[in-house]
């Protein structure tokens, strides 16, 4: 995909005015709307002295009396998830999860809030020992936020480590409202790091064919790593011997273990701040808890392109989800489609008093399961190869076939078949769509198997290195003659 096309894709992420009514929020196809993403700026790649959120953008500030000034807006927002995937998300600053904050230990800080959603909201400082009228308690420590009114935040900040920012709103939370507060100490870490990443884990429950979360629906089918979904999330880029890095940032409804392949990691820090030496304890899954941040440290001497991910099953996929149609198929033949509800579902119908009735109950319920007489062999699979290729536009679509090997001639026989035959493999690849330098390199293929809460760590050899930071930048400078005179906001003149 060319720069600039992503460039325009950004810009459509990241659109949004001030919320009249719910049609008018923006998608400007203007790039006038953009703000600069500085993890892609060369200039900074390689310093370890700022954190690069991948995929989301730096929140500026300025500068009043040694006062760190800065300014979020919560808005409703287009965010683009996957190539031909966007959702409807509230967030800040045209983003979800929000711009990331970087301050050092000591900064007075002033943070000013302005709420451009259609109801009141109020900011929590998730972990900051600061006064009580600051902490964004809605109703108890300030007065809600309402729409079109703003908030001033001001502190002092005596702690260091990986923090966050979220609406103290439940159910804002689950639309996207978070982003990252990362506080730098006085006195360096040790040892330090060559590569310093944030990842935030959030999660959408999101109804087929629309674009904006169900925030009552415990069916969580996206899972996203600063915003983006497997394939389309950038992998983290690092050279041998680097040591690195990742703070891991959960805020949602579920927990999630990120595993990395290929390394053994030290947990060296907590939503509290730098865990003492003495206290680091090596894994290669640490279990994100919801509110909580993990960072892991790790010297990168294995090369190659290492999976990062959540090791949940269902996070490592996209679009799971039993609401999403008929899924039901027999070892012979397949389920019709289009049927009712209730035949579609697979649910019981008829007499007695189904699902109940006395006819049924062995079958159903917790610690009823045995001596059923229903019994059947039903699998999750799609309803069928041809319509599922059918239905997924864009894909590489690597025939599936019995002469491809792909599958097995008597598959349809095989209680239990398809399990992942059409929902992930070379059939769902798109690396095309998803093409950036940080892809450079890449398997043909590889995003096949990429879904959900999947990135790579890719610990490259200093030439592959060299090659890939080139590209980088160089999609950069073809990006900037775009760009438009921005303010320290980030928003356009
Ligand atoms: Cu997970």
């Amino acid at each position: 995909m060319s720069s600039r096309r992503r460039f325009l894709q950004r810009a459509l992420a990241i659109g949004a005015g001030f919320l009249r009514a719910p049609e008018l929020i923006a998608q400007s196809t203007q790039p006038g709307v953009g703000r600069v993403n500085k993890n892609h700026q060369p200039c900074d790649f390689d310093s370890a002295k700022v954190v690069h959120t991948p995929d989301v953008p730096d929140l500026p500030f300025t500068l009043d009396n040694g006062t760190k000034v800065f300014h979020l807006t919560a808005e409703p927002l287009k965010q683009q998830i996957a190539p031909n995937k966007s959702l409807i998300l509230w967030g800040f600053n045209g983003s979800a999860p929000g711009p990331t904050i970087q301050v050092n230990q000591g900064d007075h800080v002033r943070v000013i809030l302005e709420n451009h959603l259609p109801e009141p909201t109020s900011m929590h400082w998730h972990g900051f020992e600061i006064p009580n009228d600051v902490d964004g308690g809605p109703g108890v420590s300030q007065s809600p936020i309402k729409p079109g009114e703003r908030y001033v935040y001001d502190f002092t900040l005596h702690q260091a480590g990986t923090f966050f920012y979220h609406s103290h709103m439940a159910m804002q939370e689950m639309m996207g409202m978070l982003g990252a507060f990362i506080m730098h100490p006085k006195e360096s870490y040790r040892p330090a790091v060559d590569k310093d990443f944030v990842i935030l884990l959030q999660e959408y429950a999101v109804l087929p064919n629309n674009v904006v979360p169900n925030s009552m629906n415990m069916e969580f089918n996206w899972l996203t790593m600063n915003g983006k979904v497997g394939p389309a999330i950038t992998p983290l880029i690092v050279r041998l011997g680097d040591r690195v890095r990742i703070r891991l940032i959960n805020l949602g409804m579920d927990h999630h273990p990120i595993h990395l392949h290929g390394h053994t990691f030290q947990v060296t820090g907590t939503e509290g701040g730098r865990i003492p030496e003495s206290a680091w304890y090596p894994g290669n899954t640490v279990l994100v808890g919801v509110a909580q941040a993990r960072d892991i440290e790790f010297v990168a001497n294995n090369p190659g392109s290492w999976m990062l991910h959540c090791h949940l099953p269902h996070h490592m996929m996209n679009q799971m989800s039993s609401n999403v149609g008929v899924m039901t198929r027999l070892p012979r033949g397949n389920m019709p489609t289009g049927v009712s509800m209730e035949n579609g579902m697979g649910m019981l119908t008829g007499e007695p008093g189904v699902p109940a009735g006395d006819d049924y109950g062995p079958s159903l319920g917790r610690g009823m399961g045995v001596g059923s007489t229903n019994d059947q062999p039903t699998s999750n699979g799609p309803a069928g190869g041809q319509k599922a290729m059918a239905d997924m536009p864009g894909m590489q679509r690597m025939q599936m076939s019995n002469e491809s090997g792909n599958i097995a001639p008597n598959a349809d026989s095989v209680p239990g078949f398809p399990q992942d035959a059409y929902m992930e493999g070379p059939m769902m690849a798109m690396d095309e769509m998803v093409d950036k330098p940080e892809n450079y390199g890449l398997p043909a293929g590889w995003s096949g198997f990429m879904q959900g809460m999947m990135t790579f760590v890719r610990v490259l050899t200093p030439d592959r290195y060299d090659e890939v930071l080139r590209r980088i930048r160089q999609d950069e400078k073809q990006s900037m003659p775009s760009m438009p005179g921005m303010d320290v906001h980030g928003r356009k003149h």
